[in-house]
């Protein structure tokens, strides 16, 4: 009955490669339920099209070739207002600043630099759904299988 009250969305959390190790701990501590998880390398076109919206920056290449660089942990989560949540979890984009403004935040703990910072997370509900799409295919509600699996396999 809550549940209609406060609905659960999804939001769609990765653990970059420079971070494989660490983070599966805190995604639970956090109170978060993984729905769906998969380990992958990220092709160049996959890398590309995931961070499309910063196409024109000038760290976008290095960005691409990060992202591809080894295993990435891809998640789904789940939870009451997941997306700031997750959001709030990861700390600012810049490590730096993750370490003076929100000094348990995980790219406060874990975070190399800027562009090595160890998670992602959706920004809105919609760049979730598109993303989790273009990263799991459609999720079947019954079996929880992903089409992307079904066509690889
Ligand atoms: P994300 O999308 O990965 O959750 O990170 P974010 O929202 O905090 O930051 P965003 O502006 O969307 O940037 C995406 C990712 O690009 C890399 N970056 N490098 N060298 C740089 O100045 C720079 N700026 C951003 C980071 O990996 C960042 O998470
Ligand atoms: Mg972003």
């Amino acid at each position: 009955e809550i549940d209609f009250f406060f609905p659960h969305e999804e939001t769609l959390a990765v653990i970059k490669p420079d971070a494989m190790g660490e983070h599966k701990a805190e995604v639970e501590a956090g109170g978060f339920t993984v729905t769906q998880m998969k380990e992958m390398v990220l092709s160049r076109e996959m890398a590309e099209q995931f961070y499309k919206e910063h196409q024109s920056k000038p760290f976008f290449n290095q960005l691409v070739d990060f992202m591809c660089r080894g295993p990435c942990l891809m998640l789904i989560l789940s939870k009451v207002n997941a997306v700031e949540e997750w959001r709030a979890m990861m700390g600012p984009t810049d490590p730096a600043e993750a370490r003076n403004m929100a000094a348990n935040s995980l790219r406060a703990r874990f975070a190399k630099d800027i562009l090595q910072n160890s998670v992602h997370g959706s920004s809105d509900c919609q760049h979730a759904r598109d993303k989790i799409h273009l990263i799991f295919g459609e999720v079947d509600p019954e079996t929880g299988a992903d089409s992307q699996a079904e066509m690889s396999s």
